[in-house]
């Protein structure tokens, strides 16, 4: 080939690579698209557009961070230990106010573990307690009302402590599903059935049943040793109780969550057979949103710190990854017992802080958390996507003795074989 034809072929091919380039490799546009362009995405890009209720967080439904409140009007003596109150119910509006039900346990020492439990000295933060409510006009200062569960007199289930509430109201009456407790926490883990009360009135009095409406699972299964977070919603003409369960036993254990439903608040309950339907999360929040079931899978499993969405109440997919979100929320959900067909959301409610001054004082607070996750608010200051931390909130996540033991023993390593 002489050096013409050459030169010909190198332009002829130059030629082909650019008009194919042209044609095939478009480039992603400057201003985000809000639908899915027509064109190759990266999977990252598909995701973008496929996983979640819009593109960019701010316009995702289902995105928010979380804003925190001291509660006023609830005391702690002085936060040494003696007082905890944890795990909220979600909060209701009754006769023109809003109602919270909570752990409250009010014992002579802190938790000591369940070796050293006596009858009066509870094992955990939440052993030897009962349920208690509060009551409030507006969300932040709470008048605490007393005891609307005892714990049961032996031998009733639950006769060792009763805890971790949450509330139904089906038909005009109100039915509480807390954990029984029968022996002190941890003797030989967290074990314990769901229990059940009902009332007529959200201020009791409350007619417990004494029987066990969710009952561990069998032998061997996920849960059964304990069912824990019990969370009702009425969603689709029926009650569909979420709840949790710790399982695969110490070092491992890992925490999941279940549901069960039932035509009538006394059961029986059905398990999903698919459960569990979440396979993060701590405690148990959900609540109606559109056509399904929006959920909070917060610091536990692979997808903690996310919000998650099924549209059929069981099969959740990640709709948002956020921080810092509510331990234990029990938000206000003013459709939870409406059956709607259109959940619109929350922008409120009421979570804890445990171990609030150290474990020798082991206890717990509640607070006030604010999001928006509602289709009818939008509220941009909680959209954003970053948390400006003061250096000494990061300082406080430091370095344990044992992994500065590992690095020095890495630096020695690396500087001998340098030398
Ligand atoms: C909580 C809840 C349940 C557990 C214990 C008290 O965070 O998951 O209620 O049993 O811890």
């Amino acid at each position: 080939m002489n050096i013409n034809k050459k030169l010909l072929c190198v332009v002829a091919s130059l030629g082909l690579v650019f008009t194919s380039c042209k044609t095939t490799q478009q480039s992603f546009p400057f201003k985000l698209p809000t639908e899915k362009p027509n064109q190759k995405l990266s999977k990252a890009m598909q995701r973008n557009y496929d996983n979640y209720m819009a593109p960019r967080p701010e316009e995702n439904e289902l995105y928010t961070q979380f804003k925190y409140t001291e509660i006023k009007g609830l005391d702690y003596s002085n936060h040494d230990g003696t007082i905890t109150r944890r795990d909220p119910s979600k909060v209701i509006f009754e006769n023109g106010k809003y109602y919270v039900y909570y752990t409250h346990r009010q014992t002579p020492t802190p938790p000591k573990g369940a070796k050293l439990a006596t009858e009066t000295i509870p094992s955990a933060d939440w052993d030897l307690a009962e349920i208690w409510y509060a009551t409030s006009k507006d969300g932040f200062t709470w008048e605490e009302q007393g005891v609307a569960i005892p714990r049961p007199p032996k031998p009733n289930i639950g006769n060792r402590s009763v805890a971790t509430a949450d509330i139904l109201k089906w038909k005009g009456k109100f039915y509480m599903y807390y954990q029984g407790f029968s022996e002190a926490s941890g003797t030989r883990g967290d074990d314990c059935p769901v229990l059940m009360s009902y009332a007529d009135s959200p201020d009791g009095p409350w007619t417990a049943t004494n029987q066990i409406v969710i009952p561990n699972g069998p032998k061997d299964a996920w849960d059964q040793y304990s069912i824990h977070d019990p969370y009702p919603l009425v969603y689709k003409g029926k009650i569909y109780l979420y709840y949790k369960s710790d399982f695969d036993g110490k070092p491992n254990l890992v925490r999941m969550q279940g549901l069960a439903t039932a035509d009538n608040p006394m059961g029986p309950f059905t398990k999903n057979p698919l459960n569990p339907v979440l396979g993060s999360g701590h405690e148990t929040t959900m609540f109606p949103f559109k056509e399904g079931i929006a959920a909070f899978t917060i610091r536990d499993g692979n997808e903690h710190n996310t919000i998650q969405y099924a549209k059929d109440g069981i099969n959740f997919d990640i709709a948002s990854v956020t921080e810092l979100m509510p331990d234990a929320a029990g938000p206000f959900i003013p459709d939870a017992f409406t059956d709607t067909k259109d959940g619109r959301g929350i922008t409120w409610g009421i979570s804890h802080l445990t171990t609030v001054n150290g474990w020798s004082t082991n206890h717990a607070i509640l607070v006030r958390f604010d999001c928006d996750l509602s289709q009818d608010v939008n509220d941009p200051d909680m959209k954003k996507t970053h948390i400006y931390t003061k250096p000494e909130d990061n300082y406080k996540q430091g370095l344990n003795p044992k992994q500065k033991a590992r690095i020095a023993e890495e630096n020695a390593r690396i500087l001998k074989n340098t030398k």
